[in-house]
């Protein structure tokens, strides 16, 4: 019976863990260099994750990609998007306008 109830705190320990992220990002460009900032964000290993993206750069429409979770949207100039993943694997991944592949990047670290 100890053993039973010790697994099941156990699991409700580690469901504990993940959480639902709501994270901003907003398109920055100077100097021609367009980047979505914060350029780095941290989740947990297991995160329901949203992301709103805000491009207000005048050069007009730019992407968000992070290719590892089949994250891909385009945001047009003036307007929010949002999208959503679960964050199933932990690593350091590249966040990127698909459009443009000269972008500077940013970068997702899960962690576990
Ligand atoms: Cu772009």
């Amino acid at each position: 019976m100890k053993t039973i109830i010790l697994i099941a705190c156990l699991l409700v320990s580690f469901s504990a863990l993940a959480a639902k992220r709501n994270i901003t990002l907003v398109n920055y460009e100077t100097d021609g260099v367009k980047q979505w900032l914060p350029g780095t964000i941290i989740v947990q290993k297991g995160d329901d994750v949203e992301i709103t993206l805000i491009n207000n750069v005048p050069s007009g429409v730019h992407g968000f990609m992070i290719p590892d979770f089949n994250v891909r949207k385009e945001v047009q100039k003036g307007k929010k998007e949002v999208v959503t993943f679960k964050a199933e694997k932990a690593g350091l991944f590249d966040m990127k306008c698909h459009l443009h592949p000269a972008h500077v990047g940013g970068q997702l670290l899960v962690i576990e």
